[in-house]
């Protein structure tokens, strides 16, 4: 290995859970407590370059062009599973930057480390493949396994106490089913709690923890089914219910997690009018206040429209879906 050559440029965009993961069966393994069922976007990216340098004594880490200490440490960490499998020491130059808000409900640790596993793994020629990939990409973070796929993805919580059975897998391309996401954003910001202590808090403290835990195995078979036949109507239903159970077990956790902001509850009011006029859409939320609606083909322009025009809502971003994380010249970085 020399130092000229172990280096890589990666691109991975975000994923949109249908099916929500929230809650954990092994925190150091970072194992989810149950499956869950995403669309991978296109039109938002994170571009991660990676270079293992011999003539550096420390990781130094570069997001968004800022350095940061706990970040530094995680992604260090996230380096080491991979120095493993390489069996070599040499410290790394990383620097990612996303071309949408970090932190704001837009699931950039999901493309962050998805991007990151797949620039790793070129840089120091390890040949992994996907799956591998996927599942140290989990241990970045749960929702990033879900990112080294595009189209419509399967993430499973697996049984095994070595997480090896904790991967996600492909279940539709994105040009089978080219639905599009309108992502209302009603605040700028980080937020908060992070998904991972609000993950922890609901687990320890919401009584109804254990209930949406029962809820998911049959929300993740009828997710499966409406993709595989196309069921709009199916995958709405679904998606909607699955998000409002895990925004119920935030809302009971004690204290409480409240991720809504009153433009939140105003996009989802708008929602439901579009869907009594007959418009394909449906609306997910994540763990922040953004509201994404999903979009039959041909339905977003009005949707979007009808967003736009919600009081408190500061900015669209309009996406297809997308392809998963992949290698891109170092050039372009
Ligand atoms: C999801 N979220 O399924 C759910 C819905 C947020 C709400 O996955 O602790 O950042 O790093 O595994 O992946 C966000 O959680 O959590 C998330 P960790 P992650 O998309």
């Amino acid at each position: 290995m020399t130092a000229d050559t172990s280096q890589a440029t990666a691109t991975a965009q975000p994923n949109i859970a249908l099916v929500k993961y929230w809650g954990k069966r092994d925190a150091t393994l970072n194992l989810p407590a149950a499956g869950s069922l995403s669309i991978t976007l296109a039109g938002l990216h994170t571009r991660t370059h990676v270079h293992f340098d011999p003539a550096l004594d420390a990781d130094d880490v570069a997001l968004n062009g800022a350095r940061d200490t706990a970040q530094t440490r995680k992604v260090s960490a996230f380096l080491d599973l991979f120095r493993a499998r390489a069996r070599v020491d040499t410290r790394a130059r990383v620097t990612s930057s996303n071309d949408f808000p970090t932190g704001a409900g837009l699931a950039s640790s999901a493309s962050g480390f998805a991007a990151l596993a797949v620039a790793a793994d070129r840089a120091l020629r390890l040949g992994l493949g996907a799956r591998n990939l996927s599942r140290l990409a989990r241990r970045g973070s749960g929702s990033a396994a879900r990112s080294i796929f595009g189209g419509f993805v399967e993430m499973s919580a697996g049984t095994r106490a070595d997480g090896e059975d904790a991967f996600a897998t492909p279940l539709l391309a994105a040009d089978a089913w080219p639905l599009t996401v309108v992502v209302a954003i009603t605040a700028r910001g980080a937020k908060s709690i992070s998904s991972r202590a609000g993950m922890e808090a609901s687990q320890r403290a919401s009584p109804f923890y254990r209930a949406w835990l029962a809820t998911v195995p049959e929300d993740l078979a009828s997710a499966r089914a409406a993709v595989q036949a196309r069921d709009f109507e199916q995958l709405a239903r679904v998606s909607e219910a699955s998000c409002l159970a895990m925004h119920a077990v935030m809302l009971a956790t004690r204290p409480a997690l409240l991720y809504w902001n009153p433009a939140t509850v105003a996009c989802i009011d708008c929602i439901r009018g579009l869907q009594r006029d007959g418009i394909g859409v449906f609306f997910t939320i994540d763990a922040g206040p953004q509201v994404k609606a999903v979009c039959l083909p041909g339905a977003s322009s009005r949707v979007a429209a009808a967003l736009r025009g919600v009081g408190g809502v500061q900015d669209l971003v309009t996406s297809t879906l997308g392809a998963g994380a992949r290698v891109v010249p170092d050039t372009a970085a």
